[in-house]
């Protein structure tokens, strides 16, 4: 398996991609079987696990118990630098460029980078970028960073832009777990028009329409979390959905 390959290729090809977030601190092993099948049953391209918090929840245990599962690739969306498991596939190493927190910029990566090393997980280094979102999401909070104003597109490009520049080689614009407004299809399009990596696109998506504009907007991948936790049969839709796009 080569995530990055894979993602470059499904660029190339026009074809868009859907990945569900799984928060451990939220799952218990039911609902995880559950979301395991129906995430399945749609196909859905990528599991993504990890949290800003992480507070009662065993990252460890949660991929492992996915794994028995399912075979959907398992990619670590760590909150910290303490969230690395070798039984996940890959981990998104996650720069903050939209932030001006040292620690999450250079700092959590050089405490977890000897662990990294000998893990074997695909490192996929990302510039993640916040985006104001109408209230303070968990991820802004703990960060102690201010997101880029949700109208200054053009800063939001130029950041993207840089975090390419630097060698990143995916950029993901977050507009925060539970986001009362999610990205904006502008704010998408701007930043797709200033990269050429896959742009990865979440926070505060609750329909397939939404995640199909954005994925007509510039978005490569889509990541949701709450709304398909509170309602798995939603999964189906919002995956029928992405796949189908095609590229404008
Ligand atoms: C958060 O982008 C993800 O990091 C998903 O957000 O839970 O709001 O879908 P939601």
């Amino acid at each position: 398996m080569n995530i990055y390959q894979d993602l470059i290729q499904a660029k190339h090809e026009g074809r868009k991609l859907l990945a569900i977030l799984v928060d451990p601190d939220k799952a218990s092993e039911d609902s995880l079987s559950h979301l395991a099948v129906e995430c399945s049953k749609s196909k859905v391209d990528y599991l993504f696990v990890g949290g800003s918090l992480l507070a009662q929840g065993d990252l460890g245990k949660t991929i492992r118990f996915l794994k028995s599962c399912c075979t959907i690739p398992i990619i670590i969306f760590p909150g910290s630098h303490q969230q690395i498991d070798e039984s996940a596939d890959g981990i998104l190493l996650l720069s903050l460029i939209s932030g001006r927190n040292p620690d999450l910029l250079i700092g959590q990566h050089i405490l977890a980078g000897p662990r990294l090393k000998l893990s074997g997980l695909e490192i996929l280094p990302t510039g993640y970028i916040l985006i104001e979102s109408g209230n303070t999401t968990t991820v802004q909070y703990v960060s102690n960073t201010s997101p880029i104003p949700a109208e200054k597109t053009d800063i939001a490009a130029c950041t993207a832009l840089a975090g390419e520049q630097l060698g990143m080689k995916l950029i993901f614009a977050e507009a925060g777990s539970g986001a009362k407004n999610p990205v904006s299809i502008e704010m998408i399009q701007a930043i797709n028009k200033m990269i050429t990596i896959p742009l990865i696109v979440g926070g505060g998506i609750r329909t397939p329409e939404k995640a199909v504009a954005n994925c007509n907007a510039g978005a490569d991948l889509i990541v949701i979390g709450n709304k398909v936790e509170e309602d798995p049969s939603l999964i189906s839709a919002i995956a029928n959905a992405v796949h189908n796009t095609s590229r404008i």
